[in-house]
């Protein structure tokens, strides 16, 4: 069946490659890239962008009505550490986002919603190896109260108005393309960047603080896998435990330094160690594997080889340009 997608948040790290990705399974016009930030690279070639405050529900209606959308892929949020600066802003942001797309699923205009959720949704007392899809949670930052908070409502609305909403809890994400911006992850992308541009980095984190994380590429295929999957084969509507590799950066400096062997980090927590701490280190996500045939394709090796190839070459292609 053919699809018209609207992705809110296209702008953002997520949604910048996977606008490319579906753009690339449902043609370039059937897939609306919107932001509340424009993006020259998303409306390159008159490809379909809107300016959306995901806040305003009429915003995303119109633009829904103008292009006959059916799904809607929600990705607007701030994210953990900025959560932390600004907790009104982050829950106002992260919950209205969600209930407008979910209010404008209720009433028929479209047929289905993803909504990422992330492993923030954990806290101190959740067991930190092997996280279980259902366990103690206790989140402890703005955003993995809004989060969790959302994945319940998600729920909400598919019991009681059969909203065909589907979810992934995201570990950290490393990506070449687009920086995150905000995250207690985002050391694991920001240490790449520094070490092409000064060989050295100073991190956020202590050495030994075990997270789990994943490649874009894997990231984005499971959203998409997600999405096409049979709506039978679904049983989880808060939020799919969704897992890939897990690394100190520690163990991260050391795979780059076989690639930049005068690498070197230093050490500097800061507020960010707490909600890092009060993460798990590992997940389970069997349920994902069993519903949809979830599997990840890059391991740590293959993550460093791959950002560093890339992040070369468009340092190179840049200082051509020059
Ligand atoms: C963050 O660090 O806040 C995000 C996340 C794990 O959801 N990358």
């Amino acid at each position: 069946m053919s699809e018209t997608i609207l992705v809110l948040g296209a702008s953002g790290q997520i949604g910048s490659e996977l606008v490319i990705k579906l753009r690339s399974i449902y043609g370039v016009n059937n897939v609306i890239a919107s932001d509340i930030r424009f993006s020259e690279e998303l409306a390159k070639d008159e490809a379909p962008f809107e300016i959306i405050d995901a806040t305003n529900k009429n915003d995303i209606k119109n633009v829904v009505l103008k292009y006959g959308v059916t799904q809607v892929y929600q990705l607007v949020a701030m994210l953990s550490a900025n959560g932390e600066k600004y907790p009104e802003k982050a829950w106002e942001l992260n919950m209205t986002s969600l209930f407008n797309v979910l209010e404008l699923a209720k009433e028929k205009l479209i047929n289905r919603v993803f909504w990422p959720s992330s492993i923030a949704v954990f806290g101190p007392s959740t067991p930190k190896v092997q996280t279980p899809q259902e366990t103690l949670m206790n989140p402890t930052t703005v955003y993995g109260i809004s989060k969790l908070s959302g994945e319940f409502w998600c729920n909400y609305y598919f019991e009681k108005y059969g909203v065909d909403v589907r979810s992934l809890r995201y570990p950290g994400i490393i990506s070449w393309k687009t920086k995150p911006g905000g995250g207690t992850t985002d050391y694991a992308v920001d240490i790449f960047f520094k070490a092409i541009e000064e060989e050295h980095y100073n991190c956020f984190l202590s050495e030994n603080t075990r997270l789990p994380m994943m490649y874009m590429d894997d990231a984005v295929q499971a959203t998409i896998d997600l999405m096409q999957a049979d709506a039978s084969n679904i049983t989880i509507r808060t939020s799919y435990n969704l897992s890939a590799i897990d690394f100190t950066p520690e163990e991260l400096t050391l795979e780059i330094k076989k690639i930049i062997p005068d690498f070197t980090i230093e050490y500097n927590p800061d507020f960010r160690q707490e909600i890092a701490n009060s993460w798990p280190q590992t997940i389970d996500d069997s349920k994902a594997r069993e519903d949809w045939n979830w599997s990840y394709q890059f391991d740590l090796e293959l993550m460093v080889k791959d950002m560093i190839n890339n992040l070369q070459s468009s340092k190179k292609a840049e200082s051509s340009k020059l």
